[in-house]
């Protein structure tokens, strides 16, 4: 299932007749820049692209009053003095002889895209559509916006697809207040908006844009206001709110449907917004929420006023919804203290209508929660508290003296296609462009002809070289057999395809019995082929291979042991959570934000001995680790497990949706109480676990984590960071295509058709 684009020229004839230097900002070359730059990535050819059509006045009736809608009709006969005049009735609005076309493209832009998805025709889309929406009310145009193309989407879906739980993640920088009147009372419809709040002092500067505004009635709790009140928000402060507070509550709210008022304002760059998110981190965002309703997400733009910020941040947008790796986020993964505070507000507001925040609010007054006093650092190993190296500070852009040079992301390459004209109907638009070359790649023992796999994951029947496996098991008493011994050999030919960027993720089976000892040579192998930071998920009775370094370079984390520990902090284990709700907080409020802190450039994820994991529950956990390292994910099974675990994960690590687990469970106490000891222990290390404030002491091993400045200054211009960015894009090694014929070469060996579920 592919990834609808929704567009129609006509959208550009909209603009601004006279001088308003407010309203100046939203013009056409928003839309042309991001198409243009869509079709030079070669986007928008892997895209199924469909025509806007014009919402009828029905459809415009769900959320807008008919009075309203024909004044809004009207404006097409004024002229340009009874324009400007009608428009200054409205905050921050221009109307022009085209508006009501080009908003009435708008929102059907946005129907037929949800139409598109929830027939099945696609996965997910974007609509690229002027004038934006969120701001526009039952019978009110407001901030840019006419029509409000989000909110009829969702009373759409909600009408003629008759779903019961949509979610609506609006991460423009503004309040989209007008989607939080049309649906307060309304507990169908989960509303999240973050935006620049500043105490009131950002337009449109309203008391019911802060955290307590929560719903009303029937729909307390299913509106989420996240206020910044800092300027300069960032990668870190973007990743924590969706992991600490979006996420929890949408995996509880368990959607049919995402849809996503895509503004780009909060982008680096922008004038309104004034941010600091590179264009990667709306990569990271749309993968984030890919996880949720099966993978069924609808964007629709809003703001995003710098053009080039805007062009790239749409272009990662629909990377991610191709299901492409999302390249990995620069810069200090630490939220600064005002996103964090406000973060906790939003929680604590949120905490009285949602399970998954009540357990684990405030660390130290759960019963029973083992937190040393006021010693962060007491209960780890004196010896690891001296010889740990701080984890490099910049990671993405210097590789340390000595080092190997840090991996490059991977990235499937796209074949560049011929712009086809714009078709006109959904049957004569089923024209998806070729799939990118292979993304993964799974490496069996013994292959099993039950595994059903996607077309385009390959089945790999290259080994390494005899002697260099033999070489690499020697240390090992377990590796001496034949079947360890084979295994190990295609792992680690698989390994070194992924560290050469062959192919980006990758599964391997090994017997039982050599799982610790292939997943320790993996890691050796790792390293010293070319991986700056490891990060290694182990489930499972899998214990940290003793020979490993304690230099920094591998996290190492347990889930399956028997009880929370953290030995350094490269060194977790905790046990398996009992429940639903246990793991998805294990993996939001432990599992990412560490992985998101650690920045590695290789993830290694082993399903060991015992790892108890259900199919969905290793899915979704593969499908998130997948955010990081670029997507370079190396899945180890028993060889004994079951082909749907194979295949769920090979569908997953190519970027399909994890399927969704249904309404989750709570966490159960002894769940609550591990990841609030871990959290306890971790957090003056590892930032990105915070979500509460916490006294800023001396650290335990030193400034690992440097602090970032508070006040901002001395900050990368957003042309000089958007400028660095794209020349270290280019230098991005395409994978070469594996070509089946050549002599070593991975050989495809399709096994039966894939059919996708559902
Ligand atoms: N400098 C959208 O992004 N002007 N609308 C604010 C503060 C109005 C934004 C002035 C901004 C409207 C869709
Ligand atoms: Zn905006």
């Amino acid at each position: 299932m592919g990834t609808a684009l929704v567009y129609h020229e006509d959208m550009t004839a909209t603009r601004l007749l006279w001088d308003d230097p407010e309203c100046e900002i939203e013009r056409p070359e928003r839309l042309t820049a991001a198409l243009d730059r869509l079709r030079q990535r070669g986007l928008e050819q892997r895209c199924l692209r469909l025509s806007a059509r014009e919402a009828s006045k029905e459809e415009l009736g769900l959320v807008h009053s008919p009075e309203y809608v024909s004044l809004v009709r009207k404006t097409q006969v004024l002229g340009e003095e009874e324009l400007q005049a009608l428009s200054g009735q409205f905050d921050a609005i221009y109307f022009h002889p085209s508006t009501f076309h080009c908003a009435r493209l708008a929102a059907g832009a946005g129907l037929q895209l949800v139409d598109a998805v929830l027939t099945g025709a696609v996965q997910n889309g974007l609509a690229l559509v002027r004038p934006p929406g969120h701001h526009s009310q039952r019978a009110a145009a407001n901030g840019f916006c006419v029509f409000n193309n989000v909110a009829i989407a969702a009373a759409h879906a909600k009408q003629k697809h008759g779903l019961h739980r949509i979610l609506i993640v609006d991460w423009d920088v503004h309040h989209g207040q007008g989607i939080q009147y049309l649906f307060e009372d309304d507990p169908s419809v989960l509303y999240f908006s973050w935006h620049r709040y500043e105490h009131g002092r950002f337009w449109p500067f309203l008391r019911e844009s802060d955290a307590d505004a929560v719903g009303r009635g029937q729909g307390l709790g299913f509106t989420v206001n996240l206020p910044w009140n800092q300027v300069g928000m960032g990668n870190a402060d973007y990743v924590a709110a969706f992991l600490h507070l979006l996420l929890p509550l949408a995996f509880e709210f368990d959607p049919e449907l995402v849809l996503v008022s895509a503004g780009f304002d909060s982008a680096i760059g922008d004038p309104e917004g004034q941010m600091q998110a590179t264009p990667e981190c709306f990569a990271h965002l749309t993968h984030l929420l890919q996880v949720l309703a099966g993978g069924r997400v609808c964007a629709m733009l809003e703001g995003g006023y710098h053009l080039e910020s805007l062009a790239e941040s749409v272009c990662m947008t629909v990377q991610a919804l191709l299901g492409d790796p999302a390249p990995p986020l620069s810069g200090l993964m630490v939220p600064c203290q005002s996103a964090l505070e406000s973060i906790q507000s939003a929680r604590a507001a949120q905490a009285p209508y949602w399970k998954s925040l009540q357990l684990q609010g405030q660390c130290g007054q759960v019963l029973g929660c083992r937190i040393p006093p006021q010693a962060p650092c007491s209960g780890y190993d004196s010896e690891l508290s001296l010889d740990v190296t701080p984890v490099p500070t910049s990671p993405s852009t210097h590789s340390p003296e000595g080092r190997p040079p840090p991996l490059l992301p991977g990235g499937p390459t796209c074949k560049a296609a011929a712009p086809a004209p714009a078709p006109s109907s959904l049957l004569d638009q089923l024209c998806l462009c070729p799939a990118p070359s292979v993304r993964t790649t799974v490496a069996l023992t013994a292959p099993d002809i039950t595994l059903v796999l996607p077309p385009d994951v390959i089945q790999q029947e290259g080994s390494a070289l005899r002697e260099e496996t033999e070489a690499w098991a020697r240390p090992h008493e377990s590796l001496v057999r034949e079947e360890a011994l084979t295994a190990l050999g295609k792992l680690l030919y698989l390994l070194d395809g992924m560290l050469d960027g062959q192919v980006n993720s990758g599964i391997a089976a090994t017997p039982a019995s050599a799982a610790a000892a292939t997943l320790d040579v993996a890691i050796q192998r790792g390293l010293s082929h070319g991986a700056q930071r490891l990060l290694c998920v182990a489930l499972g009775q899998l214990d940290r291979p003793p020979d490993l370094a304690h230099d920094g370079r591998t996290l190492w984390l347990n889930i399956g042991g028997k009880e929370a520990a953290a030995l350094s902090m490269f060194h977790v284990a905790t046990p398996l959570p009992v429940m639903t709700g246990g793991f998805l907080s294990c993996i939001l409020g432990l599992v990412l934000p560490l992985a998101y802190g650690f920045q590695p450039d290789l993830v290694l994820v082993a399903l060991g001995p015992g790892h108890g994991l259900q199919g969905p529950h290793a899915a979704l956990l593969a499908a998130m680790l997948r955010g990081l390292a670029g997507g370079r994910v190396l899945a180890l099974l028993e060889e004994d497990s079951t082909p749907q675990l194979a295949g769920i994960l090979a569908r997953v690590l190519r970027g399909e949706a994890p399927p969704s687990l249904g309404p989750s469970s709570v966490a159960s106490p002894e769940d609550v109480q591990a990841l609030m000891y871990l959290r306890g222990q971790l957090e003056p290390q590892w930032k990105m676990l915070q979500v509460r404030l916490i006294a800023e002491g001396p650290l335990p091993w030193g400034p690992a984590l440097p602090q970032r400045s508070v006040g901002r200054a001395g900050q990368v211009s957003a042309e000089n960071q958007l400028q660095c960015r794209r020349p270290a894009a280019r230098l991005l090694p395409a994978p070469p295509p594996v070509v089946p014929s050549s002599p070593g070469g991975l050989k495809s060996a399709k096994v039966g058709a894939f059919t996708p579920q559902k």
